[in-house]
């Protein structure tokens, strides 16, 4: 890699839905190029692109995997990322840092909804795509309605190979660029029964990128045809502007249909260099800087991996200047000092040391201290400050618990470690319940960082469906309640009365403490004694011992003994007021209700919908995307704890959801009931 220009330097992601073939096709690439021996392959456990333990045994990626090789005078990076919506969010975050993407879709199903959402990721995020419909060898395979589904995704395909047969009579392509046919045997020309429709394709081609640039578009309607040079320049053009998607086909378990997918990621797809100057949020000229080797440093990091032997490695693309061992370079996101040491080229799981790195180069760094992913790294003085690469948030909670007592401390230190390699996970304790939860994006994400710690900590825990954080409320106002504390027989006394007023509040409102004390009832540096008291009780309600909120109480009055009266008499009062308050103002339940948005394809959204409304939920609209429907409903969380699960089964795979909390709401009498029921069994058998 030494010494190749930024032009000649490629990256790119391989992105789609959950076993469409990136894996497959990432392999099929990489043998194609020379860079691996042997094709590997995801059935058999030889794939160098899945190579963690898990993805082996799930068959399945669950973390993009990064992969450097040299194709003839280009140095090309191909990213291949997870496609299963508990693991897309890793996908979705190397995106950011890289110039292109290939979209896989399976000639089977054709878009779906993995497909769809990487395929708006690109575009959010202005990243010029190919479009690949792969497994043209499978039984059901159709091109035709592969290809029509990618154009509900308002995209412009324009093939550049046609499928020649399908299912088990599938042979191979014609390359509509050279109009060769190429066959499983090797290159060879169209077959005459295929003639005349390779003709009418290259039309179809010829003028669709003609339509890319203005020049072109006269003179083909002058002459009627363009010169290769000509066509070439205005696909290169069309795919870079985003008006046009190169799409090609084949399959990639028979390696058919490769090699101008390989060509076109290197020569259609932006290069370092052609992608341009990238904005800045800091330093640079004009609020950019430059792809180049002489410009100041600067680089983003889109992906950490934890190994247990050589510790944290950081991959980062470089976006300018150069980097080499020993510098020290500044973390911008954190704003901390970093000393670079070796730089390494990732194969897969393997590393290969190397001198320097340069625009558009993916390489990993051992050791630094202070950077996570999405973290931007600069140049020590001068540098440029590039936007930090948003993480998403992960929805689903789950408590966890060491296996073992006295593992506990390990355990958290484990977690703290798993975390930081993958930031869509995250671990906190919720503070009315006193568990400490695992959030990700699905239960198979949370199912597989247990895994993954069993495996590389050695440590065991136990996840168990976390304790929905209930709220109390009140439900009606009551006045002038009384709240009194005296102790005045032997040793010092204690005496503090209030009286409060509590009345409920909106929702989402909180809490709020009125001082109404006139005439020095209770005095004025003992009132806030008063509302800690108050606070304090807030912290567990009557009904179950979740929190009480939304609520305003008003202490209107008060009395107070000029010896024994202190801080702690009215902490005391306040509390007892406001529990004896509280018990009467009618407390009720109140749950969270999530946001949920589910995609599943067009003839399950019946069940869907059926299945949202026994738990509770209320549909909000329903729309379609592509061949998938889209249904925005609102659900307490109590009923989606095993959701994805549900899902799965009910779809065959093919739905996926998203969540986030929306509100807290009234819990209907029935469940109320049944919650206060289960809180109060769990108290009595503990
Ligand atoms: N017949 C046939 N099978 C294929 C083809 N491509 C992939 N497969 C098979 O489809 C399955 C899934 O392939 P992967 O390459 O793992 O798919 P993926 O898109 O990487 O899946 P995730 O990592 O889960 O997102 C494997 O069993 C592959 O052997 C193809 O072109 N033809
Ligand atoms: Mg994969």
């Amino acid at each position: 890699m030494k010494n190749v220009k930024v032009n000649d330097t490629h990256n790119f992601a391989i992105v789609g839905h959950s076993g469409d073939g990136k894996t497959s096709l990432g392999e099929a690439l990489l043998h194609a190029a020379g860079a691996t021996g042997t094709l590997g392959r995801v059935d058999d456990g030889s794939s160098h692109l899945n190579y963690l333990p898990e993805e082996k045994e799930r068959r399945t990626t669950i973390t993009s995997s990064v992969y450097a090789f040299d194709a003839g005078a280009k140095h090309v990076t191909l990213v291949d990322t997870p496609g299963d919506s508990n693991f897309q969010a890793d996908g979705q975050i190397a995106l950011h840092a890289l110039d292109g993407a290939v979209l896989v879709c399976s000639a089977v199903g054709g878009v779906k909804v993995g497909t769809s959402r990487m395929w708006h990721a690109c575009q959010r995020l202005g990243v010029p795509a190919l479009a690949f419909v792969n497994g043209l060898d499978r039984e059901h395979a159709d091109y035709e309605a592969a290809l029509e589904s990618l154009r509900s995704l308002e995209m412009k395909p324009v093939g550049l190979t046609l499928p020649i047969g399908a299912e088990s009579g599938f042979q191979g392509v014609i390359d509509l660029l050279r109009m060769k046919a190429l066959l499983r045997e090797g290159e060879r020309e169209i077959p005459a029964a295929l003639a005349g429709a390779a003709r009418d394709a290259r039309q179809q081609l010829v003028e669709t990128v003609a339509e890319c640039d203005d020049a072109l578009l006269e003179k083909y309607l002058e002459e009627g045809a363009l010169a290769d040079e000509e066509i070439l320049r205005g696909l290169v053009a069309g795919t870079r502007a985003r008006t046009i998607t190169p799409l090609l086909c084949g399959s990639a378990t028979l390696e058919l249909g490769i090699a101008p997918l390989l060509w076109a990621a290197t020569e259609l797809l932006p290069s370092a260099a052609d992608r341009g100057a990238w904005p800045v949020t800091e330093g640079g000229s004009a609020g950019a800087v430059e792809p180049a080797p002489e410009a100041p440093f600067s680089a983003l990091v889109f992906k950490t991996m934890i190994d247990r032997y050589t510790g944290t490695l950081s991959v980062l693309r470089v976006v300018s200047g150069i980097l080499k061992p020993d510098l020290t370079l500044h973390n911008a996101t954190h704003n901390s000092k970093e000393r670079i040491g070796k730089l390494m080229l990732l194969r897969g799981g393997e590393h290969v040391d190397v001198p320097e790195a340069g625009p558009g180069d993916v390489v990993a760094v051992a050791k630094l201290r202070s950077v996570h992913t999405g973290h931007c790294l600069t140049a020590e003085k001068g540098g440029v400050r590039l936007p930090e690469i948003p993480i998403p948030q992960g929805v689903i909670s789950y408590a966890i618990q060491a296996k073992s007592k006295g593992d506990e401390d390990k355990v958290y230190s484990s977690l703290g470690r798993l975390v930081e390699e993958d930031p869509t996970l995250h671990v906190g304790r919720e503070p009315s319940t006193g568990e400490f939860l695992l959030t990700g994006m699905g239960e198979l994400h949370i199912r597989t960082a247990v895994q993954r710690l069993r495996r590389m900590f050695d440590v065991e825990v136990e996840l168990k469906t976390p304790k929905v954080p209930y709220r109390e409320t009140v439900t009606r106002k009551v006045e002038n309640v009384e709240g009194k504390l005296k102790k005045q027989t032997g040793g010092k006394g204690m005496f503090g009365v209030c009286y409060l007023t509590v009345e409920p509040l909106p929702r989402g409102a909180g809490f709020e403490f009125v001082d109404e004390i006139v005439g020095g009832s209770i005095p004025r540096n003992l009132i806030p004694a008063v509302e800690k008291g108050v606070q304090e009780a807030l912290l567990r309600g009557p009904l179950t011992g979740y929190p009480v909120v939304d609520v305003r109480v008003r202490c209107i009055d008060g009395k107070h003994h000029p010896v024994d009266s202190n801080e702690m008499s009215f902490k005391l009062a306040g509390s007892y007021g406001f529990k004896a308050a509280v018990e009467q103002a009618k407390p009720t339940l109140l749950e969270p209700i999530m946001d949920v948005e589910v995609s599943a394809p067009d003839h399950h959204i019946g069940d869907v919908m059926g299945d949202i409304s026994q738990r509770r939920g209320r549909v909000q609209s329903t729309e379609a995307r592509g061949v998938a429907q889209v249904v925005r409903a609102q659900v307490p969380m109590s009923e989606m704890l095993e959701y994805s699960s549900t899902l799965t089964s009910m779809t065959g795979g093919k739905g996926s959801f998203h969540m986030s909390f929306s509100h807290y709401d009234e819990v209907p009498a029935i469940v109320r009931d049944r919650v206060i029921a289960d809180v109060k069994a769990k108290a009595e058998a503990s």
